[in-house]
């Protein structure tokens, strides 16, 4: 497809275009060996499938499977997919390698060491070029584009040039890091740059925002106040959409009677213990999942809980398996979880059960819904997700929740039982608080969070994003800038 001089870009057709590194669906293969596509759940597609209905929408994204091409289609739900092919030699160099190896551990404060390589960049540059000429070729004139996440920081850039006419905006999901660690990165004024191409660069917390805009000052010299960025003649805003998940199919999923009922069979399962210890994560260091691990395993050493008296539940979604930290994080789970079994559990009544699998929606809030304590406790995290899910289930007012300090999800979640993950002592401590909490204490802590994630659900969320990328104004400015700068 190519513009034509007289009519602009009147061939393409979606005037509204999500771009992520995935596409919202799975390939499966049907019964007679026929291909279909299935809608994967998540919270950003339920988000933006009503923004994207009655809109020519488009979601550009990989499919998930190496070395395949596949033409545009058009979804049951009548949306158009677009899917971006990536090699296999792209899945290793720009998705495990730059994305995976680099980004995300220097983006949650270099928990692993970020790992830097000149070809891994190469194909990170190479992949969102791809992306951003699929996005362009989609596009109709003056469309809005909604750009997803770190591995897709150049797109912004590129999508600009290509198309001047496009209004952009970028969100990203995990934390921005502060100048001290993001100026290691040898490619530092791309990134910057690349994500100055947008008209509105979102972050999950006004500190994100703030970092970036101290990095821009540094790297490209720019001027900026009050959350707007002056570059290149054009203004780029930076704030905070923290965002949230959806509380009306939470709600409905944990009203429902077999839901509640195997909520039961659960609890009957571990052996009807006095409390369950509920930890629910992709398999992923930024999590803390050992250092939660630790602290339970120690209180049971020390004799402060009985075996019987708690049990502890672990489910950790498989990710990234071929990157090798995320190997190394499995087997040292899997020896912590077989030596504390075999040093605390009773035949048939193990202290902790853990699942390396993923559940479905349904079962997950069965779980929320068994548990007495939620443990979520990351070393960083942009927002964290399960914290809310837990919070938006908890209709009974019962259960607590134990919150790490570095989760975005504690700027809202106050009166969750805080917690600074790496003092072993202060999780034991928290742990065993939220374990003999009152329930009168508990309902009032679960009230008041459940209004916090109540009044800010994941389509405000999306919203008052694009709100403000019509617009400008809306979302929370970083505030403390002008005092850091
Ligand atoms: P993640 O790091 O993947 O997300 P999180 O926010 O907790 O982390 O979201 C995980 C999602 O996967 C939740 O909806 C959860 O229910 C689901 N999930 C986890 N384990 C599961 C299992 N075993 N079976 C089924 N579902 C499971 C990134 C950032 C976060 C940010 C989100 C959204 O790292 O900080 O909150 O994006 O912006």
């Amino acid at each position: 497809m190519h513009k034509t001089p007289e009519t602009g870009y009147e061939d393409r057709v979606s005037d509204f275009l999500v771009v992520a590194n995935r596409l919202p669906v799975d390939r499966f293969v049907g019964p007679e060996g026929e291909v279909g596509w299935r809608r994967s759940p998540g919270g950003l597609v339920t988000a933006i499938m009503p923004l994207m209905r009655g809109r020519d929408g488009a979601w550009i994204g990989w499919i998930g499977a190496a070395d395949e091409e596949a033409e545009p289609f058009t979804d049951d739900d009548g949306l158009r997919l677009v899917p971006v092919p990536l090699s296999g030699e792209e899945v290793e160099l720009y998705y495990e390698g730059f994305s995976n190896a680099t980004l995300w551990p220097l983006y949650h404060d270099a928990i692993a060491p970020p790992e830097y390589h000149r070809r891994t960049w190469d194909s990170y540059v190479r992949v969102n070029r791809r992306f951003a000429e699929a996005t362009a070729e989609a596009a109709a004139r003056g469309a809005t584009v909604w750009v997803q996440d770190y591995q897709l920081q150049l797109v912004p850039k590129m999508l600009r040039e290509m198309r001047p006419d496009l209004k952009i905006g970028f969100f990203l999901h995990i934390p921005f890091p502060p100048v001290e660690l993001f100026q290691r990165l040898p490619w530092r004024k791309e990134i910057i740059e690349g994500l100055l191409g947008a008209d509105l660069v979102g972050f999950q917390l006004p500190a994100g925002a703030a970092n970036f805009i101290r990095m821009a000052r540094r790297v490209v010299d720019v001027r900026a106040q009050s959350g707007q960025i002056q570059f290149e003649g054009r203004t780029v805003q930076a704030r905070a959409f923290p965002i949230s998940v959806d509380v009306g199919e939470l709600a409905e999923l944990a009203a429902r009677p077999e839901v509640q009922e195997r909520a039961r069979d659960i609890r009957a399962e571990l052996g009807d213990p006095d409390r369950i210890l509920l930890g629910v994560d992709r398999l992923d260091y930024t999590k803390g999942i050992t250092q939660r691990l630790e602290a339970f395993g120690e209180l049971l050493a020390d004799g402060e809980l009985k075996p019987g008296e708690a049990v502890f539940v672990q489910i950790a979604t498989p990710s990234r398996e071929r990157v090798e930290q995320y190997q190394l994080l499995k087997d040292d789970i899997e020896q912590q979880v077989g030596r504390l079994n075999g040093e605390f559990s009773q035949l048939g009544a193990p202290v902790i059960n853990y699942m390396h699998t993923s559940y479905d929606r349904a079962e997950l809030t069965a779980l929320y819904l068994a548990s007495d304590v939620m443990v979520v406790t990351p070393l960083r995290d942009g927002m964290n997700l399960v914290a809310k899910e837990y919070v938006a289930s908890r209709k009974d007012l019962r259960g607590a929740l134990v919150l790490s300090e570095f989760a975005g999800a504690a700027a809202e979640l106050r009166r969750a039982f805080l917690v600074n993950p790496y003092d072993v002592d202060g999780l034991k401590r928290t742990l065993l608080a939220a374990i003999r909490a009152e329930p009168l204490d508990l309902q009032r802590r679960m009230r008041s969070m459940r209004r916090k994630v109540a009044d800010y659900d994941v389509s405000r969320w999306a919203e008052n994003f694009l709100t403000a990328l019509r617009n400008e104004g809306a979302g929370e400015a970083p505030e403390e800038i002008e005092l850091l700068a």
